[in-house]
This record gives structure tokens, C-alpha cells and sequence, in this order.
């Protein structure tokens, strides 16, 4: 099967597969009138947001605010991988299977005006436009562990809140149990729509208790600024504790529902992706350990892996979501 060659192992771009950003402009100043949020911000955190700022930026996108969050375990001490390494090595399949093709291709991606639906088994069914969505809460800088499936993993300072903040204003029913996450499919925008790889759109699904866990993220920008088409825009989960396909990019509905949704993954490949996909090192993929990864940008291809933590070293903040399961059979 065509997607489980493709998946198999990993490659790290080389840095002549780097492409500079130099496809934005057309979205600078997609969120300018954003920047005025910036007064809530402490100036500490603002010249924070400067340390981030990696070599080689040629075009710069428009910052978001967003001060230090105090959510438990939101900011990790480990070093954050470059902006160059996050903005050029994606898994986007929409737009390419290779890890150099979302850099190149995603500056097709329109990202205004943009919607997000929020349908289901909520009181207050809605529709929120970007900027209703960008003034709802105010943002935070996360700083998250990112472990790919295939044994690589990033540290990247995300810009967003909880995904519980737009939860709470829908007020979902008691029946809901489960949060259903649909992302764009445009074959006109998104080269790779309509290929074989995946059933379109790519969809992802939580469990209620873990959409509305804090460290859930609705996430806009990256690095202090809005996110790169590449990874993301205008708006996409962050999940940190799962791996890395569960956190779903350029999301356009929002589904409570009382059954598990089906997901893109879990019907390309059961046996392969759960519906959890739990960062767990003693669960196995049926093809490759999970046991280590490498850091992107940090250890070269000869380096010993690093060891992969439990709950991608989140343990501590979700272990509680699953005790008493059986995280090898829901796995
Ligand atoms: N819509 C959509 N979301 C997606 C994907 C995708 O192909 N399409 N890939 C996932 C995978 S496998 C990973 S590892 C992360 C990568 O996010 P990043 O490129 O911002 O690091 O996005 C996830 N979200
Ligand atoms: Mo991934």
C-alpha cells in the first residue's frame, strides 16, 4: 500500500531542500489589525518572542501577542528547534508527501476570508470567522514537544489557547462525547486533494475530556507570528501529547458528536493509527519502534536516539485521562 512505503522511516531535509519564505506577502497583512492586541502583553514576553527569531527570515508574517502561559507543563525547557528546520520539514499531505513539499506548495492555500462552523450536539450551534476566532481569547505562547509517528520530534513555540475557551461559548449537550475536526479540502488551492493517499478531507477526532483538557490548543501562530501556510493557517490543533497527525492543520468545522468519529488515518490504516495515538515508547506501529526519536535539527543521523517519554513526557498534566485503560489495545 502506497502509504505505508511512504511512511516508513524518515529523512532529514537537507539544507538545499530549504526553501526561504518568500511566498507571504499576499498574507502579511492578513491579520494586521491583530498587532493591537499587543497592550494586554508584558513587555518581558514581548522581547521574549524576540529570542525565537531564527537566522535565516527573509520574509517575516505578521506577529500575534501572546504572553508566557501559565497552563501546567505548557512550557517545556527544551531548546526550540529553528524556525527555518519547523517551517521547511511538514506533514501536510495536502499540499505533498514529501517533507520539503509543503514549504514549496502551500502558498496556494487562501486563508481569507475564513470560517470555522461549530456544529453538532452543542446548545449554540455557530460560525466564527478568523477574527472572531482571534479575539475570543487572548493568546498564549506554548512552547510543545512535537513526535511524528515516524520517529521525529520538534520543539516549537506555538501561539494560540485552549481549545476549551471556544468549547465553553458553544456549550455542548451532555450527549456530546467526542469532538469531531474537519479541515479544508479545496483541489483547487490544495494540489494534493484528490490523490489517493488519504480519503479528503483529512479528519481527526478527541475524546471530550481531552478536546477540553487545557493544554489542547487552538493554535494561529508559531514563533510570534501567524503560522506559515505550511504549518497550518490560519488555525489548527496542537495536541502535544499525541502524535503528531492527531493535531490537525487549517480546520474549517468543529463536530460534537456521541459516537467516535472516524478518522483519515484510522481508515488509511487501522492496524496502524488508533483513534488515541498516544505517544506511548512500549507501544510498537506494526512496522517500527516507537521506543527513541530524533530531534529535528538537533541529532544528526548518526547520533543515538533520544528516548521517546510517555505521553510524550506530558504524563504528569493527562496521565489521568486514561487510567484503567488499556493503552496497548487503545492504542
Ligand atoms: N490537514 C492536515 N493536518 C495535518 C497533517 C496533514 O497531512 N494534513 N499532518 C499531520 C502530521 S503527520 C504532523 S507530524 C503534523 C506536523 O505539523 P507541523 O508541520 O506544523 O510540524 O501535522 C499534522 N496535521
Ligand atoms: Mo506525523
Amino acid at each position: 500500500m502506497l502509504i505505508k512505503t511512504q511512511r516508513d522511516g524518515f529523512q532529514l531535509a537537507r539544507a538545499d531542500e530549504l526553501t526561504p519564505q518568500s511566498v507571504y506577502e499576499g498574507r502579511r497583512d492578513l491579520l494586521k489589525l491583530l498587532a493591537t492586541g499587543a497592550a494586554g502583553m508584558s513587555l518581558a514576553a514581548w522581547a521574549g518572542r524576540e529570542a525565537h527569531a531564527q537566522a535565516v527570515r527573509p520574509n517575516k508574517l505578521a506577529p500575534l501577542p501572546g504572553g508566557r502561559s501559565a497552563v501546567a507543563g505548557a512550557v517545556t525547557m527544551d531548546k526550540a528547534t529553528t524556525y527555518a528546520d519547523a517551517s521547511s520539514y511538514n506533514n501536510f499531505y495536502e499540499f505533498g508527501t514529501d517533507k520539503a513539499d509543503p514549504a514549496k506548495n502551500a502558498h496556494t492555500l487562501r486563508t481569507t476570508p475564513w470560517t470555522v462552523e461549530v456544529e453538532g450536539l452543542v446548545k449554540k450551534p455557530s460560525r466564527f470567522s478568523l477574527e472572531d476566532l482571534l479575539r475570543l481569547s487572548p493568546m498564549e505562547e506554548r512552547i510543545y514537544r512535537l513526535r511524528c509517528v515516524e520517529g521525529w520530534s520538534m520543539v516549537i513555540p506555538w501561539v494560540g489557547y485552549s481549545l476549551n475557551e471556544l468549547i465553553k461559548k458553544v456549550e455542548p449537550l451532555g450527549s456530546a462525547k467526542y469532538v469531531e475536526f474537519v479541515t479544508q479540502a479545496d483541489p483547487k488551492t490544495m494540489p494534493f486533494v484528490g490523490s489517493r493517499v488519504l480519503d479528503w478531507p483529512y479528519v481527526e477526532g478527541l475524546r471530550m475530556d481531552e478536546a477540553m483538557h487545557p493544554l489542547t490548543l487552538l493554535g494561529f501562530g508559531m514563533y510570534g507570528e501567524v503560522l506559515p501556510n505550511q504549518n497550518g493557517a490560519p488555525v489548527r490543533l496542537v495536541v502535544p501529547w499525541k502524535y503528531g497527525f492527531k493535531s490537525a492543520k487549517t480546520l474549517v468545522k468543529i463536530r460534537f458528536t456521541e459516537r467516535q468519529p472516524a478518522t483519515a488515518w484510522n481508515h488509511a490504516a487501522a492496524s496502524e493509527y488508533g483513534f488515541y495515538s498516544n505517544v506511548n515508547p512500549a507501544v510498537d506501529h506494526p512496522r517500527w519502534s516507537q521506543a527513541t526519536e530524533r530531534r529535528i535539527g538537533e541529532d544528526g543521523l548518526f547520533a543515538k536516539k533520544r528516548k521517546t517519554l510517555m505521553f510524550n513526557g506530558y504524563e504528569a498534566q493527562v496521565g489521568q485521562l486514561y487510567a484503567g485503560m488499556d493503552l496497548k489495545k487503545l492504542f
